[in-house]
């Protein structure tokens, strides 16, 4: 690692993360250079860079996957760093090895830490010496069928069949008895080996409706790790997330800290430096396992950003440039609370479609701590062929009823002509008393929406649970330092939300 100040930063991405990070590197009076395919001539990112380069055909294949081709563009446009942004090649340790070797900063962790954790079953073995606690199961990719056989008895059914190579749910099944084994097996062999090319699998224990609770952590090329605490990243559809909040309303204080400790000696087990995210899977017994470590800045992490103030993009850049951390882990607290909605070019009623398309109008909401981070402008056409989300709204409130309170209004604020998108639905999610309560695990898309129950509720709410849920937050506020909280009573706030909704 060639960590140093640096000047022009290359952003081999596109969409609200490019733009993020050319704000980030105006603000350190960097220059900000993008790139760009057909698709994206008229895209915010080329707009707000200093200066922008033609790297080919929409396909991301054929451009922003094209590793050779940027590197040709970041040292022709007088480079010395390169940010990958998410997705694409940001957690490519070849191409991280290659910025290197050109001589430039490479914005991102060191390649050795991108490879420890791109090996699930590698990974398994390093945090489970480093005690950090991770899933029941094996360590090793099975050879054959008897020994799955032998150990799913071991740890008991039901078992999960995962590829080595994997991450993202592919090559993923759930065996509940011995007879359903060899078949789940060959199907998870084949499916990792189309996904990944490698067909090693191994087994864990499943854990039924787990929460996905992940930690934030940062680390300076001094030896310093810091954790900025937890994003619930539990609803999402098809391994894709859709809405996140920080901090986490299932997860007591105690639990918080042993997460926290476990994530910062998974980042000092791997040497990791920059910044960087453990995933957990929080069990229904309050039990947690570490799934997999995220070695990239994260599309959520401005909910972060949002309760502790930490700019992690700031952060980032600072740590490439070989600076220490500014700040010390007694110095982060949570301050009040945080959503995010990912605003996708899509139907939900129509299963999730994705509806790309001209925006023939557009207009964000705002206010005070509201943020939308966005790609597009008005008149843009949504390419077809890149991920769907256009926007991530971001709000903060001074506890969590605040914050679902400020979301609910920024959604009704967001003026979006000429495609369908999300937003009906997060207003749904909104009003659904579950998610009030703060009671959802990952299968909470599957039952609500799917099996209908999902719409804007005119049902009688217990007032109790969402009473109870919001004194569980504001009891949580009171033990972080110095956070201001609202005078009403958990009751008074339920009942004066039933009253807002009209509902009985
Ligand atoms: C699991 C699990 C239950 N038990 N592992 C899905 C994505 C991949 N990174 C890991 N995943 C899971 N692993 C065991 N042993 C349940 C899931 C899972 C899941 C995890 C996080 C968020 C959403 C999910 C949806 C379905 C399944």
């Amino acid at each position: 690692m060639n960590l140093r100040p640096f000047n022009r930063v290359l952003i081999a991405n596109r969409g609200e993360i490019a733009v993020r990070i050319a704000r980030g590197c105006h603000e350190r009076g960097l220059e900000a250079v993008a790139v760009y395919s057909d698709a994206d001539a008229d895209a915010l990112h080329v707009r707000i860079a200093d200066a922008a380069w033609h790297i080919g055909p929409a396909p991301s294949s054929e451009s922003y996957l094209r590793a050779d081709k940027i590197l040709e563009v970041a040292a022709a446009a007088g480079c010395d760093a390169v940010h990958p942004g998410y997705g694409f090649l940001s957690e490519n340790a070849g191409f991280a090895r290659d910025v290197i070797d050109a001589g430039m900063v490479w914005i991102g962790p060191p390649p050795a830490a991108i490879d420890a954790m791109g090996s699930k079953t590698a990974a398994r073995r390093l945090m489970s010496d480093a005690g950090v606690p991770v899933v029941p199961g094996t360590t090793e990719a099975l050879s054959e069928a008897s020994e799955a056989k032998r150990i799913a008895l071991e740890i008991g059914f039901p078992v999960m069949l995962k590829a080595a190579a994997g991450g993202g749910g592919k090559g993923m099944r759930a065996v509940h008895s011995a007879d359903a084994l060899d078949d789940a097996l060959l199907a998870a062999q084949s499916e990792a080996r189309k996904s990944f090319g490698d067909d090693a699998v191994y087994v864990e224990k499943l854990i039924e409706r787990p929460r996905h609770v992940e930690i934030q952590i940062l680390a300076d090329s001094h030896g310093e790790v810091v954790h900025l605490f937890e994003r619930d990243c539990s609803i999402q559809r098809r391994h894709q997330k859709v809405i996140e909040e920080a901090p986490s309303p299932a997860l007591p204080a105690e639990t918080r800290q042993q997460m926290a400790v476990a994530a910062v000696r998974a980042a000092k087990a791997v040497d990791y430096v920059g910044a960087g995210t453990c995933e957990f899977l929080l069990g229904a017994d309050g039990e947690f396992h570490f799934l997999e470590m995220n070695t990239r800045l994260q599309v959520e992490h401005a909910i972060t950003e949002m309760i502790t103030g930490v700019d992690l993009l700031q952060a980032q850049l600072r740590i490439a440039a070989g600076e220490p951390l500014w700040f010390a882990q007694s110095d982060v607290s949570i301050h009040g609370h945080a959503i995010e909605c990912r605003i996708y070019a899509e139907d939900a009623r129509a299963g999730f479609r994705p509806a790309p398309g001209p925006l023939r109008g557009y207009r964000e909401p705002s206010g005070p701590w509201v943020r939308v981070d966005s790609g597009v402008v008005e008149g843009m056409e949504v390419p077809i062929h890149y991920d769907p989300m256009i926007a991530k709204l971001v709000v903060w409130g001074v506890d969590r009823l605040a914050a679902i309170e400020r979301c609910r209004r920024a959604l009704r604020h967001y003026h979006l002509v000429g495609t369908s998108t999300s937003i009906p639905f997060f207003i749904a999610v909104l009003d659904d008393e579950d998610f009030l309560a703060g009671q959802y695990d990952t299968g909470f898309i599957q039952e609500e929406w799917l099996e209908g129950s999902l719409k804007p509720s005119d049902s009688t709410v217990d007032l109790a649970v969402v009473a109870a849920a919001i004194a569980r937050f504001d009891s949580d506020m009171h033990l972080s330092r110095g956070a201001p909280t609202q005078s009403q009573s958990a009751w008074k706030r339920a009942h004066r939300w039933k009253s807002h909704r009209g509902l009985s």
